[in-house]
């Protein structure tokens, strides 16, 4: 085995949803492995503030207006990426909503919206950049998908369905485009400190900790909330040519949570 397998030298990485997030330290972690880095948000000042955040790190990132759940508009963004940047070698599902609401109190147009954004859009972003794929040759695909598509929790019905489904998609897009070199494989987060789970930690009124904060860290081996720059190196690898043998598989990036059944209350 050559180290240079873990490089990503001469690639073109696309993630959605990346100005911040996870999306931003995944492609950080790219671009440290020497891939070009491509990025999407659904508004212009997101992505200026992207390119403004990538430059701060010495990152020349490429930053492209998308909503991922727009079909013309993503095959039209994966069009100009193509013609001004090349062929996509890597694609990272990031981008995501949730929304935690009981389920008898959630709309169908909330549970809709969010299926479209954490399932059809990576189906939609898939199908765009596989074609570029198979002429090449070679590609990668990384789904973004969590702790949800494995477990349930109390109001996350549609997040958890979005994401179970995401995981039988990786392992669709696997059975099918194994044979032309691709593989898709998935990461699962555990519990990351980033805004989409401000919520969850955020201090109570009276100064204590947010019960679920606490929960979480009861929940996780190493008792804390993990960072998404623990994303970056389980990222990288599934984005390079070490893990050319690795295909249909979830890595769930967890701190062991899905391995531990909970600190004993004191
Ligand atoms: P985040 O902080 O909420 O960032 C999500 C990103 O996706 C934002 O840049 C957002 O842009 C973008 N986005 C949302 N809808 C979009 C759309 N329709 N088109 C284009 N971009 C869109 O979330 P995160 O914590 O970094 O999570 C990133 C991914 O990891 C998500 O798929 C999430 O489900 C998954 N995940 C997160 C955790 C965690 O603990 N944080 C754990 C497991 C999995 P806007 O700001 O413009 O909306
Ligand atoms: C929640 C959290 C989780 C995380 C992540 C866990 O409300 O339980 O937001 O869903 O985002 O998906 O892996």
């Amino acid at each position: 085995m050559n180290m240079n397998d873990f490089r990503l030298d001469g690639k073109v990485a696309l993630v959605t949803g990346a100005s911040y997030g996870i999306g931003f330290n995944i492609a950080k972690g790219f671009a440290a492995a020497g891939a070009t880095i491509v990025f999407n948000d659904i508004k212009q000042e997101l992505v200026d503030k992207g390119i403004a955040a990538y430059k701060a790190e010495g990152i020349n990132a490429h930053g492209y207006v998308c909503d991922v759940t727009d079909e013309d508009a993503v095959n039209e963004m994966v069009a100009k990426i193509e013609k001004e940047v090349g062929v996509i070698d890597i694609l990272v599902n990031n981008a995501g909503i949730i929304k935690r609401i009981p389920m008898i109190e959630m709309t169908a147009a909330q549970f809709r919206q969010v299926i479209d954004v954490d399932l059809n859009a990576p189906f939609i972003v898939a199908k765009a950049v596989l074609p570029g794929m198979i002429k090449k040759g070679h590609g990668k695909i990384i789904n973004i998908c969590s702790m949800m598509s494995e477990l349930g929790r109390e109001t996350v019905s549609a997040y958890a369905a979005a994401k179970g489904g995401l995981k039988m998609l990786t392992r669709n897009i696997c059975s099918e485009y194994g044979e032309f070199n691709i593989q898709c494989n998935g990461i699962g987060p555990g519990y990351i400190a980033t805004p989409q789970t401000a919520p969850l930690r955020e201090r109570q009124a009276d100064g204590s900790r947010h019960p679920f904060d606490s929960f979480i860290c009861a929940k996780t081996p190493a008792g804390r909330w993990l960072e998404p720059e623990e994303l970056a190196g389980p990222a990288v690898f599934l984005a390079s040519d070490a893990s050319n043998a690795v295909n249909g598989h979830i890595l769930y990036v967890d701190g062991g949570i899905l391995a531990y059944i909970g600190k004993q209350p004191k």
